[in-house]
């Protein structure tokens, strides 16, 4: 481990944490991009937005059940125990998760901002009411309401607001953070992808935990290559032995 790294880490008074898909693959969860990515065997825009929800919902439906099916039997690896250990080390903590599968919510974690929604919501097509449904599989495809309308998982597509909750309270925390991790995204979906960049712009320091460089390695401060499930628990033992 960097020890520079580890040094100036223990001076953070904010530390604000980002994860993308790369923290849940040692959970067995697909990663979006990348050799066995979700969007090589399906077109994101067939997917991912209102369009082809609106033209199929049964297909984009199937898409989230198969989904569901892999994120249900999964359970939160090192990497995600490591930042709940991270949130209980620092006064001033927020997590900023691109991921909708809830494993960061199943390890306790208090301070969370689930920027992309969570797939374990659905959202009334009609009334805008938000239900939880565990279901897996799903009873009915495409699910239905209560009121009768069809249900749509609350996340959120291309071409779609954060939610403003979401984005002010991001906003908020990223002009006051002074350190920034971020882990297993590949920093090309905005406006998380441009987080980073705000960071360093208002002077903070930046940390990049990746298999692989991407985007974010050209302006962090340290970039450290390797499973996120592997070096995360690492980071935090060397902070507590700094701590001591
Ligand atoms: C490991 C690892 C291990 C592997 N350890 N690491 C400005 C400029 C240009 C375009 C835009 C812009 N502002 C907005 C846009 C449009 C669009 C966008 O960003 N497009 C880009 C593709 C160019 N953004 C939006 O539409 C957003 N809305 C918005 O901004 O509204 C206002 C607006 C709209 C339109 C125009 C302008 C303004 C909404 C974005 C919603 C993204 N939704 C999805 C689906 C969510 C639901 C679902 O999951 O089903 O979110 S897309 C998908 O990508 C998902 C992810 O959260 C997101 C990011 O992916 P992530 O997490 O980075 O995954 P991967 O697979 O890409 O990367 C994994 C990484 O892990 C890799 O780097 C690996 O190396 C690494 N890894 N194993 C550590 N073990």
């Amino acid at each position: 481990m960097n020890e520079s790294v580890v040094e100036r880490l223990t001076q953070a008074n904010s530390l604000l944490v980002i994860t993308g898909a790369g923290i849940s693959a040692e959970s067995g969860i697909p990663t979006f991009r990348g050799a066995d990515g979700l969007w090589r065997n399906y077109r994101a825009e067939d997917l991912a937005t209102l369009d082809a929800f609106e033209r199929d919902p049964v297909t984009v439906w199937e898409w989230y059940d198969w989904r569901r099916g892999i994120i249900g039997r999964a359970e939160p690896n090192p990497g995600h125990l490591a930042i709940k250990d991270l949130e209980d080390m620092f006064e001033n903590f927020l997590l900023i998760t691109q991921n909708v599968d809830g494993l960061h919510g199943r390890t306790g974690i208090r301070n969370i901002v689930e920027i992309h929604g969570n797939l374990w919501r659905t959202k009334c097509t009609r009334e805008g009411k938000i239900s939880m449904l565990m279901d897996v599989p799903l009873r009915s495809i495409p699910p239905r309401c209560d009121c009768g309308a069809v249900l749509r998982p609350d996340v959120v597509w291309f071409g779609e607001s954060i939610p403003s909750y979401a984005l002010d309270l991001s906003f908020n925390v990223l002009e006051q953070c002074d350190t920034l991790i971020v882990v297993g995204t590949s920093g090309v979906v905005y406006p998380v992808a441009s987080f980073p960049q705000t960071v360093k712009d208002n002077g903070g320091y930046v940390v990049e935990v990746n298999v692989e460089p991407t985007p974010i390695s050209a302006i962090a401060d340290a970039s450290l290559y390797g499973n996120s499930g592997d070096i995360l628990p690492m980071l935090v033992k060397w902070l507590k032995e700094r701590r001591k």
